[in-house]
């Protein structure tokens, strides 16, 4: 077990004063202490690579090493700059990676992250990137020398942390987040109206973390029949473009339902479907400001004026549902609406008990294919 304190100390100690990121679940319980930072120490990223970039900028200003945190699946988000800009080989820049490594050797997780857990080490190795395993307070020191190897050689360096070997602190969720939210509709709530209210014919992208679990356990929990769902249990921020794709060979309604962290990842994609404006096109953004299915990290989402945005991109509609009393009506709207529309739901955070996940991904592929 590692001492989120003691970590947090030590990379202090060592002169290693500001963070940057995107959350995740494995390691929540170090980044639950960065959330009081002010934004100059610490910014939440939208991806991995703008994360990498924040702290190539740091650097350039500071001259000093930032840290960057994130899970093994965004590695791939962060390549582009690590190569093309931070790589010893173009701009030597030092940088500390702190990355979750979910689906390591050996581990339970699911079939996602065993894919990329296993290619973990062997991408750090293709990058150049040194890099060390970090199992416990006794580890520690491990990352003091990756520091100084990072000074010495202005290379970014890594700390792989598996699951639960972070020690977790009681109290973790943001209360704040509890009370900035004070929204009535639960997310189970918005996808029980849209599996009773689609037809047959309806197809269903879901984003990832709770809200695919939750499509997917209620949809067979509670035998909904109607429209068929494509669970993106990975590639997260890309939901709305698979949704689109779908729309270009099928006339029948095409449902997304985004989160504001997975839209955020990669929300230059809205440009596209605002460009394309397909009739059959229904984003829905199931907003709870933060990042619950890792942890409930904030998300400053309040202040983005999303109506503005959308039909600035070339959304036909933009709709707003905050009530619960409001909810049938407005989905049946969404869906009767002959154009392309954006929904943004405000849901307050909660799951359903037990929440399974889906694991038979060749069979729902298939079964997503049939007409
Ligand atoms: C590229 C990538 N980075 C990080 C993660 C870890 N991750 C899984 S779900 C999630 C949060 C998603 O937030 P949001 O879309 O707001 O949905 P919520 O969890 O609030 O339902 C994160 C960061 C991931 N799966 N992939």
């Amino acid at each position: 077990m590692i001492t989120p304190k003691k970590l947090l100390k030590l990379l202090k100690k060592n002169r290693i004063s500001f963070f940057t990121g995107v959350p995740d679940s494995v390691l929540k319980n170090f980044t639950a202490l960065l959330k009081n930072f002010d934004s100059k120490n610490h910014i939440t990223s939208v991806n991995e690579g703008s994360a990498i970039s924040i702290g190539i900028g740091y650097y350039l200003s500071s001259k000093k090493i930032p840290c960057i945190y994130m899970q093994n699946s965004g590695l791939s988000n962060a390549i582009n700059p690590l190569i093309s800009i931070a790589h010893k080989g173009v701009y030597s820049i030092p940088l500390l990676l702190l990355i979750g490594w979910r689906g390591s050797p050996g581990s339970n997780d699911e079939p996602q992250h065993l894919i990329k857990g296993k290619i973990t080490e062997k991408i750090l190795k293709l990058l150049g990137i040194k890099y060390k395993i970090i199992n416990n307070d006794k580890d520690l020191h491990k990352i003091k020398s990756l520091i100084n190897l990072s000074k010495k050689t202005n290379a970014p360096v890594a700390c792989l942390f598996k699951k639960n070997v972070l020690e977790k602190k009681k109290k973790l969720l943001n209360k704040k987040i509890e009370k900035i939210t004070k929204n009535s509709i639960l997310r189970s709530q918005v996808i029980r109206e849209i599996l009773c209210s689609i037809s047959k014919n309806t197809r269903i992208v879901s984003t990832t973390g709770y809200t695919s679990r939750e499509l997917y356990q209620i949809r067979k929990e509670e035998k909904y029949k109607k429209g068929k769902d494509f669970y993106m249990i990975g590639g997260m921020g890309h939901s709305s473009s698979v949704a689109l794709g779908i729309t270009l060979k099928n006339k029948k309604k095409v449902i997304c339902l985004d989160g504001d962290g997975s839209m955020l990842m990669h929300l230059g994609s809205l440009h596209t479907s605002g460009l394309m404006n397909k009739k059959n096109f229904k984003h829905i953004l199931l907003n709870n400001s933060s990042h619950e299915s890792v942890g409930g990290q904030k998300i400053n989402f309040k202040r983005v004026q999303m109506e503005k945005l959308t039909k600035g991109l070339g959304y036909t509609k933009y709709i707003k549902i905050s009530k619960k009393k409001e909810l049938k009506k407005k989905i049946k709207y969404l869906l009767n609406f002959n154009g392309s529309i954006f929904a943004e739901i405000l849901i307050k955070k909660g799951t359903i008990k037990n929440l399974g996940r889906p694991r038979d991904f060749i069979k729902i592929k298939k079964n997503f294919l049939k007409i």
